[in-house]
């Protein structure tokens, strides 16, 4: 006998999510991306750039809820961190350069050690969604998760089908990421509150580009909703 949690569909647009109405624990990971201190911490990337931390922060709140519902529900959790080697020789010296034509050159010394370097304090996962022991960590070169990276691999042989996204920011990780994944036939979903943007006119459009096209890389939900789904999780036998 087998017996399995299912739970409800996620009030989401355009469509309520996930398309099979089948959502349950066994196969849906919550991805967590970047949350790391260079994209939402005093002193990091994001801030060297001049950005305004507030939009990268603002959505640490919801997400602090999300990851402990998840937790509690039983679903696969992984977080993703950018960052490159110490000698730089994963990094592509157009990345470099660009890096430091906006002043925040990928491997200078900051407040939080070098920018975007895997080992610094800025390269870190932030304390308000840290890891737990045993869940899996992504390190990736690029903006997508699963470019240079065995995410793929790992979630397939766990028999993931079903992924959802929190992280930052919106238009970059969090959209190339969603984006690879959908081409890879996984069935999306994005939390609103828990994404943000380093610029809100780019956080609300790429928002929209998700819901074009009755979904074209999946649905968008607000944490709230997501957690009233997993609320409703049913005893199936
Ligand atoms: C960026 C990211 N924005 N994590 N990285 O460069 O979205």
């Amino acid at each position: 006998m087998t017996s399995t949690i299912a739970f409800g569909p996620v009030d989401a647009e355009p469509y309520n999510w996930p398309y099979d109405n089948s959502f349950t624990p066994e196969k849906t990971a919550l991805i967590n991306i970047d949350w790391q201190v260079d994209f939402c911490g005093y002193g990091g990337y994001v801030e060297r750039m001049g950005y305004d931390l507030n939009l990268t922060r603002k959505p640490l709140g919801p997400t602090i809820k999300v990851l402990a519902a998840a937790r509690e529900a039983g679903l696969f959790i992984v977080h993703t961190r950018e960052g490159h080697r110490p000698d730089l020789s994963d990094c592509p010296p157009n990345k470099l350069w660009r890096s430091e034509q906006i002043g925040a050159g990928i491997g200078s010394d900051g407040p939080c050690g070098r920018i975007l370097t895997r080992g610094e304090p800025g390269w870190e996962i932030v304390p308000e969604v840290a890891p737990l022991e045993g869940e899996l960590i992504i390190d990736k070169p690029g903006k997508g998760s699963f470019y240079a990276t065995d995410l793929d691999l790992l979630l397939r042989t766990k028999g993931i089908t079903h992924l959802i996204f929190t992280g930052i920011t919106t238009d970059v990780c969090v959209h190339t990421t969603m984006r690879d994944a959908n081409d890879r036939g996984y069935e999306c979903l994005l939390l609103s509150d828990c994404t943000g943007a380093t610029d809100p006119g780019n956080y609300e459009a790429a928002l929209h580009m998700i819901k074009m096209q009755g979904g074209v890389f999946g649905a968008v939900a607000t944490s709230e909703a997501l957690m009233a789904s997993l609320a409703v999780g049913a005893l199936t036998v």
